[in-house]
């Protein structure tokens, strides 16, 4: 699916005027967003670098990045929360702007929260669905990273973690191996038809 990034933007104003609906990708620091957008568009139209910029240093998505997706989608990048060596500062600055994103976004129409799927719900992401569902913000939820649950054992654990306090349904996925890219994408084109 051709994708094209349209701006990063550090403060509300730099924000694009509303368009088509928007996907917003949330969750912690190092989660895995940048590299899940990258694996929903797929290498089509991207270029072997992708399109969202990912590294294994958490932190590393900033501001909020819009992409323009073929089929009349945008997809919304978000900086990760709770990583503790962001100083206070600029972690209360980017709390707000995620707040102020969502909040007053009109275009938005899904979150995906994504967790890692070894640590399943941990405080802030709890704090996210809890916000979200008060807000009456649709959301779905996708378990990243599930290539690294290698044993039973783990991925015993896993599930255990992931549903821990929760029922809903959650959508395993790895931006390495591709599994659950489909079914995002099935979440996604849900949202043309509830226009
Ligand atoms: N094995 C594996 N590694 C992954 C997967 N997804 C992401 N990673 C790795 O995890 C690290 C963080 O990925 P990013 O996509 O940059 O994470 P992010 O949530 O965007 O991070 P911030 O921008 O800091 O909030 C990178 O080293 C990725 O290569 C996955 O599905 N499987
Ligand atoms: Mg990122």
């Amino acid at each position: 699916m051709p994708a094209r990034f349209i701006i990063s933007a550090a403060r509300p104003e730099q924000f694009p005027p509303e368009g088509d609906p928007e996907v917003a990708f949330l969750g912690r620091s190092n989660v895995g967003k940048s590299s899940l957008l990258n694996a929903l568009v797929g290498a089509e139209g991207l270029g072997k670098k992708g399109l969202a910029f990912t590294s294994s240093r958490p932190g590393c998505t900033q501001f909020i990045n819009f992409y323009q997706v073929d089929g009349g989608f945008r997809f919304v990048d978000l900086p990760g929360y709770g990583f503790a060596k962001v100083p206070q500062e600029k972690s209360r600055e980017w709390k707000a702007l995620i707040e102020k994103y969502l909040s007053d976004r009109n275009a938005l129409r899904l979150c995906v929260i994504l967790l890692d799927a070894r640590r399943g719900w941990m405080e802030k992401d709890i704090e996210l669905r809890d916000w979200l569902e008060h807000n009456g913000l649709p959301y779905v939820v996708a378990a990243t990273k599930v290539d690294k649950l290698k044993s039973q054992r783990e991925r015993h654990h896993s599930l255990r973690a992931l549903r821990n306090g929760y029922s809903g349904e959650i959508l395993e996925c790895s931006a390495t191996t591709g599994r659950g890219v489909r079914e995002i994408w099935q979440a996604i084109s849900k949202i043309k038809t509830k226009q």
